[in-house]
């Protein structure tokens, strides 16, 4: 997609405060510091649009960005933050689900895993999660910047076995050389346009 204009439009603390669902809209999940904030930039071909962090837990709203006056990225507060004040993680569940359950015009969830690390008992919590709810999911694998290719493929293995999801799937990304910048717009044109 040809990103004409994008811009920050609103951070809601709830389904009820976001803003009215003109436009269909793609949310992006995923533990915190796994990579939310910076593939959005990367897909918007923004740099400072979304605010990024090497602290985790620093997005805890529902982020809402207008791509083209037709489309809503909306960047989800990230899981699984040990050091979050337990008051910011029990809002997470309530927030989270009840967006994502209660959207109408969402049309996918990008899910985001670290290529580096093991899935979380929370990352399949929400895998699961999003299956029961039939939410349609795209799984992104991120960092792959960080590993040498002979090794992208074996964690690629790994985390398809502990997910269940086939590795076939699993769109590897990467921010600093974009990979798989071509690959997450064409799902994300797929989830908007399934007829296509
Ligand atoms: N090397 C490398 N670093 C990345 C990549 N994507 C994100 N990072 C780094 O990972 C850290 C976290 O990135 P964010 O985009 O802020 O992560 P987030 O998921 O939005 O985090 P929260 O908002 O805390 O939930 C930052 O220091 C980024 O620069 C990538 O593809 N390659
Ligand atoms: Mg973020």
């Amino acid at each position: 997609m040809l990103v004409k204009s994008a811009s920050f439009i609103t951070s809601a603390p709830a389904l009820a405060s976001c803003p009215p669902s003109e436009w269909p809209e793609i949310a992006f999940a995923g533990r915190s510091n796994v990579g939310k904030s910076s593939l959005i930039n990367c897909l918007l071909n923004r740099k400072g649009l979304v605010r990024t962090s090497s602290t985790p837990g620093r997005t805890q709203l529902l982020n809402y960005f207008a791509i083209n006056e037709a489309l809503y990225f909306v960047d989800l507060p990230g899981y699984g933050f040990a050091r979050a004040p337990r008051s910011v993680r029990e809002k997470w569940q309530p927030m989270v689900h009840g967006y994502l359950e209660g959207r109408e015009s969402l049309r996918a969830v990008i899910w985001l895993l670290d290529v580096r690390r093991d899935p979380s008992t929370e990352d399949l919590e929400f895998l699961d999660w999003l299956e029961e709810n039939e939410i349609p999911t795209i799984p992104v694998v991120t960092k792959v910047d960080k590993v040498s290719k002979n090794k992208l493929g074996r964690c690629l293995t790994k985390i398809a076995n502990s997910t269940g999801l086939e590795k076939e799937l699993l769109t590897p990304f990467s921010v600093q050389t974009r990979q798989g910048h071509k690959e997450v717009w064409e799902l994300i044109s797929m989830s908007l346009d399934p007829e296509a």
